[in-house]
């Protein structure tokens, strides 16, 4: 097949997963265009089948405010176009379905252009409900050709929050397990916990939806009875508030603020326990690589994170904000070492047979040629 990508370039769970797809779909023989603003951040190196077509922004003094979307799909049309794409397959609602449809618009009469949307999160949870993006979203995923939600919940909202009707296949994100592995050698851990501490780990863009201060919070209770560090990956609006956070806790020494980082399979296997404790989770893609790496999972109670972690099984689940009970669920595991083995052991299996690349690449491949096979 021939496919458009179209993603967020930058640092985030949507564009990892398209990125991803779209490496692994060359390898199957597949020739992929992404489409973006920029080179997304996760296609580093050279691939076979794989081109990038970078969306031109006009800067003409008129337009007080940047017109991404109709540069976009004016790029849309002309890469279907001359490089005879199947179908466009849109990573996040807004605005790429909607750019998405008006190149399929342009495009009539010269082919059916076919447009599949994955929804990942706050596309449909946050931004999307806004009133003014309300009813462009809506309607783009009404006339997208297919449409894809990475979890049960999150297809679940979507049908209520915007009164769909369309069909919604649902499509769990993936790990490459191969990648994401356990490497009990990891020589970084001799350098973060030196005496042999326990290591937590939290990553993510640091929005206020992590709930980052709860990850310092429960940190704070577990120090007090085990030595242990903090490790916080990633960069965003609430990470002043967090690093003023560890100052008050006095807990600078124990903290370590990483920012962003490219490393993470090495980050993840310096690490005991990974905590996500967010407001709102459509899938939580950080914990299934952490529990791809053999790391159980402390996480809140929301959105998709009960279908990916098993509770008592993979990690622990307690209720948004629950600091006091997400410690005592992480010192439990941090002091039992049959029981924190088992949980890891778990983590691995459940990432290897339920969310590897090779289960679920396939899954879009499906999707694809059903898509296509609609008139
Ligand atoms: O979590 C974020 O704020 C980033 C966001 C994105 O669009 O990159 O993540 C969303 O998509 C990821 C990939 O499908 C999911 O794993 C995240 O759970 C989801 N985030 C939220 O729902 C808050």
């Amino acid at each position: 097949m021939k496919i458009g990508i179209t993603c967020y370039p930058t640092y985030g769970g949507s564009g990892v997963i398209a990125t991803e797809l779209g490496k692994e779909l060359a390898l199957r023989g597949h020739e992929v265009h992404f489409i973006s603003y920029a080179l997304p951040f996760r296609l580093n190196k050279y691939i076979e089948n794989i081109v990038f077509h970078e969306v031109e922004m006009s800067n003409y003094p008129l337009f007080e405010f940047p017109l991404y979307s109709l540069s976009l799909a004016s790029k849309m049309t002309e890469v279907a176009k001359f490089e005879m794409l199947d179908l466009v397959h849109v990573h996040y609602a807004i605005p790429h379905a909607t750019s998405a449809y008006l190149a399929k618009e342009m495009l009539k009469g010269y082919c059916d252009l076919k447009i599949i949307t994955t929804l990942h999160g706050t596309d449909i949870t946050l931004v999307g409900l806004e009133p003014s993006f309300l009813p462009l979203v809506k309607f783009s995923i009404e006339k997208s050709d297919g449409v894809t939600a990475v979890s049960r919940y999150l297809k679940e909202k979507t049908i209520t929050n915007y009164e769909i009707e369309k069909d919604i296949e649902v499509i769990p994100n993936f790990v490459d397990t191969e990648v994401y592995k356990p490497n009990p050698n990891c020589i970084y851990r001799k350098h973060i916990a030196p005496n042999g501490e326990k290591i937590l780990v939290h990553i993510s863009n640091f929005r206020g939806v992590k709930r980052v201060p709860d990850t310092i919070r429960i940190f704070e209770k577990v120090q007090k009875e085990i030595p242990a560090k903090l490790l916080l990956v990633g960069d965003g609006p609430d990470r002043s508030e967090c690093e003023k956070l560890t100052r008050e806790l006095e807990l600078v020494d124990k903290v370590k603020f990483l920012g962003k980082q490219e490393a993470i399979v090495d980050i993840l296997n310096a690490s005991d326990l990974f905590l996500i404790p967010s407001q709102s989770e459509s899938f939580g893609l950080a914990a299934l690589e952490a529990m791809s790496c053999g790391l159980p999972v402390i996480s809140s109670s929301v959105g998709g994170l009960p279908e990916l972690i098993r509770h008592n099984e993979c990690g622990y689940i307690a209720e948004i904000g629950d600091v006091d009970r997400m410690a005592k669920y992480a010192l439990d595991l941090l002091t039992n070492k049959k029981k924190y083995e088992m949980f890891s052991a778990n983590a691995r299996k459940c990432a290897v047979t339920k969310f590897d690349k090779s289960i679920v690449v396939p899954q879009y491949e499906e999707y694809y040629k059903k898509v296509l096979s609609h008139k």
